[in-house]
């Protein structure tokens, strides 16, 4: 048996599912230089985004930018009901409301971001509107919604009547606790390098269920839920929104590989930070991290973390490496 079979088998992935192709070697520390030959382009995103994922790679193989790439793989949960922490379906604030956040990076070191943002299916073409088409990095509220209704996007009703169940379910208790790994948490952030080297990141999210109103999250905050220096890396975060805007999770992990890090080392030492200063009973945050030369990674809090890597049109997923 290979040696990453042997590990693998160790940490529980069965080999059927490795011989499917559908799960990849764990970026453990242990086997990080593993993936750190280039094979570009890549994509890689939090939890299990797999058809946002190989939808980004297919357009960047038919010629888009992989801003573009982003993008396009960043509107496949953005527009999917039944993706509860996205776009279209999100669930509300306990006021009913839903509230979108969503941020872009560009190579070129240019951000975008639109936040407590209501009534549109796809914050994330928003968010680059923004970079692309104003003096601006954030608009917020109103603001955003006027924007977007100027650059020609659908106002729409983003409440399903799912979510207006689960509202009214949540309501007789109206007890406020986000669950680890749970309530379908997956808030997307995605981040990508073409075959020159060259890097982009987006991030989209409905923030936390139940948050009180106005609240926004480290989703479409440059530096907390993403962060991209073309010279460097990318990072992108998920998990509870507060815990990294604390701490400026991503931008700490994109300074890490800068002083050496690996990504994985970098995910996991922005992970330990945040556990030395603050309470995280109950609390799930988890990081993923591209550099320069395409090797990655990602750490989480606790264990539930997955993420996703395109390498090829096929995609791999990888169970996160944890603290807890
Ligand atoms: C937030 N970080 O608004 C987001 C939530 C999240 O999967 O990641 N959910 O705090």
């Amino acid at each position: 048996m290979s040696k990453r079979r042997d590990f693998l088998k160790k940490i529980g992935i069965s080999s059927s599912l490795l011989s499917l192709g559908f799960i990849g070697s764990c970026s453990d520390s242990k086997n990080v230089s593993s993936n750190s030959q280039a094979q570009l382009p890549l994509f890689i995103s939090t939890w299990n985004n797999h058809k946002a994922n190989s939808t980004a790679f297919n357009t960047l193989k038919e010629g888009g930018t992989v801003l573009d790439a982003i993008e396009s793989g960043i509107h496949v949960p953005e527009n999917d009901p039944n993706d509860t922490s996205v776009g279209y379906g999100g669930r509300p604030d306990r006021d009913g409301y839903v509230t979108l956040d969503a941020c872009m990076m560009s190579s070129d070191g240019n951000a975008g971001s639109v936040t407590f943002m209501s009534g549109f299916k796809n914050p994330i073409s928003v968010a680059r509107k923004v970079m692309e088409n104003t003096p601006h990095v954030m608009l917020s509220g109103i603001g955003a919604e006027d924007f977007a209704l100027q650059e020609g996007f659908e106002k729409i009703n983003l409440l399903t009547d799912d979510s207006a169940r689960a509202l009214e379910e949540w309501s007789v208790k109206s007890k406020y606790a986000p669950k680890i790994n749970a309530e379908r948490h997956d808030t997307i952030g995605m981040l990508g390098i073409d075959a020159h080297g060259d890097l982009a990141g987006g991030c989209s999210t409905s923030g936390l269920a139940y948050k009180m109103r106005g609240r926004v999250g480290d989703s479409p905050i440059i530096g907390a839920g993403l962060y991209v220096d073309n010279e460097i890396g990318a990072a992108t975060a998920t998990g509870l929104g507060e815990l990294i805007m604390k701490t400026v999770g991503s931008f700490l992990v994109v300074e890490l590989m800068r002083n050496g890090l690996s990504p994985q080392e970098a995910c996991k030492t922005a992970v330990k930070r945040i556990a030395s200063r603050y309470n995280v009973d109950d609390s799930q945050v988890g990081f993923i991290a591209v550099n320069k030369n395409g090797a990655f990674g990602g750490y989480s809090l606790r264990s539930g973390f997955q993420y996703v890597v395109n390498k090829s049109p096929q995609t791999e997923l990888f169970d996160s490496s944890y603290l807890l």
